[in-house]
């Protein structure tokens, strides 16, 4: 029975620990304190900490925000500096650059892993900002090894997908000069909305934390030009309920991802796998589909109220401010007009995944069919009278 069609997202938050978030919220009401580093953000701060085995956790309003924070902690604006970012990511990614001031050059990804390649020597004029798309670590980035802050050019990493994945057993949050976490309501972590930079380097750490919070030291003196990138308490409460859960998040996206594997993996044109051993949070699962059928295939599960996405397409340097400069990101437009993101989260079951794979299935058989009978069509009748007997 197909008939009771329940609707489902990419990204429909995981929610859990209401009375616990309940009880906080009766703690806020009754002290007072909502915001400017209270002790639901500095606990909850503590506790990112200990969970990705990083000394330093700034918590921040939204992922975006924390990026344009830690590349002005390391004055990515300045004029001298161009910084490298993906074709291939949310805007975000590269709109948070832009917004400080930083000069944007895109770099185009490699099909099979979907991040941008390390380039094996990296140029000095520029900074880097590699994203750990789907929560796939950007391997050789990633493996460079930083040892102190005043290395150039700077990394820093886009880790809005990846909060509880690892690279070689060592968790995403102290590569690089630093790394940023979102904690928005689609993300596996959700504080309604949200982020964190982590980094391993006292002064980075410091110089973002006055950043966050107008450049104030003390009550008075503003040291910096800053920002109001502050979480407020009510956020922190609802990201430690979620962080609380995450195991159990994980565990219920990976039953999906293998429900789906097992149904799409020999039928699509690609599916992307996750190493075990990376610990991914498998928040994200992606298939290619050969361009001809992608879309038919998403108005095929839209018409069903399966709302897939095509996350990144077409490519931010295809939006409309980058458009005019007619660049040309080969691999990003092959991956953009393959890609179909599929529902996973806690709110869609192992029935709702077969019942996506079953629609997926159909749409490409019927395209491959159709193909087959365009080709040769003496030999389609053929095939498909002795199949019907
Ligand atoms: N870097 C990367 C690589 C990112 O992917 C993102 C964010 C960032 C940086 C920036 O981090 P933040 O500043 O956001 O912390 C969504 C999110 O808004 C965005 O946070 C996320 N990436 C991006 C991948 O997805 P949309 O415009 O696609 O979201 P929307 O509203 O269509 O939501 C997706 C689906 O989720 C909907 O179909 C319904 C469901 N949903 C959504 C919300 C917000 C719910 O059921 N309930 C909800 O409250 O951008």
């Amino acid at each position: 029975m197909e008939s009771i069609k329940k609707p489902l997202y990419v990204g429909c938050p995981n929610l859990a620990g209401r009375g616990k978030l309940k009880a906080a919220i009766d703690t806020i009401f009754k002290t007072r304190r909502l915001t400017n580093d209270g002790p639901y953000v500095k606990e909850f701060e503590k506790q990112i900490c200990q969970f990705l085995n990083v000394p330093h956790a700034i918590a921040v309003c939204n992922g975006t925000v924390g990026l344009q924070i830690l590349a002005k902690a390391l004055e990515f604006e300045q004029g001298h500096k161009k910084v490298v970012v993906p074709a291939f990511t949310f805007p975000a990614t590269v709109y948070a650059m832009n917004w400080i001031g930083a000069q944007i050059t895109f770099a185009d990804i490699n099909r099979r892993s979907h991040n941008i390649d390390y380039p094996g020597r990296i140029d000095p004029r520029f900074s880097y900002l590699p994203t750990h798309l789907w929560g796939r670590p950007c391997h050789t980035w990633a493996s460079q090894k930083i040892a102190n802050v005043s290395i150039r050019p700077a990394v820093i990493f886009d880790a809005a997908h990846a909060f509880g994945c690892s690279l070689n057993g060592v968790k995403i949050g102290s590569f690089g000069l630093g790394e940023v976490f979102s904690f928005h309501a689609t993300k596996v972590v959700n504080s309604f909305e949200g982020g964190v930079i982590t980094t391993r380097f006292d002064s980075i750490a410091d110089t973002c934390r006055l950043l966050r919070n107008f450049g104030f030291e003390g009550y008075d003196l503003s040291t910096e030009i800053g920002t109001n990138g502050k979480m407020s308490e009510i956020h922190a409460t609802m990201g430690l309920c979620s962080l609380e859960n995450y195991h159990r998040y994980v565990a219920h996206n990976l039953y999906n991802y293998q429900i789906y594997r097992d149904n799409l993996e020999f039928v699509v044109y690609r599916f992307l796998r996750h190493k075990f051993e990376n610990t991914p949070n498998y928040q994200y699962v992606v298939i290619e589909l050969n361009p001809e059928v992608r879309d038919t295939v998403m108005q095929a599960l839209w018409a069903e109220k399966i709302y897939a996405r095509r996350y990144f397409y077409p490519g931010v340097h295809r939006m409309a401010l980058y458009e005019p400069l007619n660049i040309s990101m080969p691999n990003t437009s092959f991956v953009a007009e393959r890609v179909l993101v599929l529902p996973n989260g806690t709110t869609v079951n192992g029935k709702d995944v077969q019942r996506v794979c079953r629609i997926i299935r159909k749409e490409i058989e019927k395209w491959r069919k159709a193909k087959a009978s365009k080709t040769n069509p003496k030999k389609a009748k053929a095939k498909e009278a002795s199949a019907n007997g």
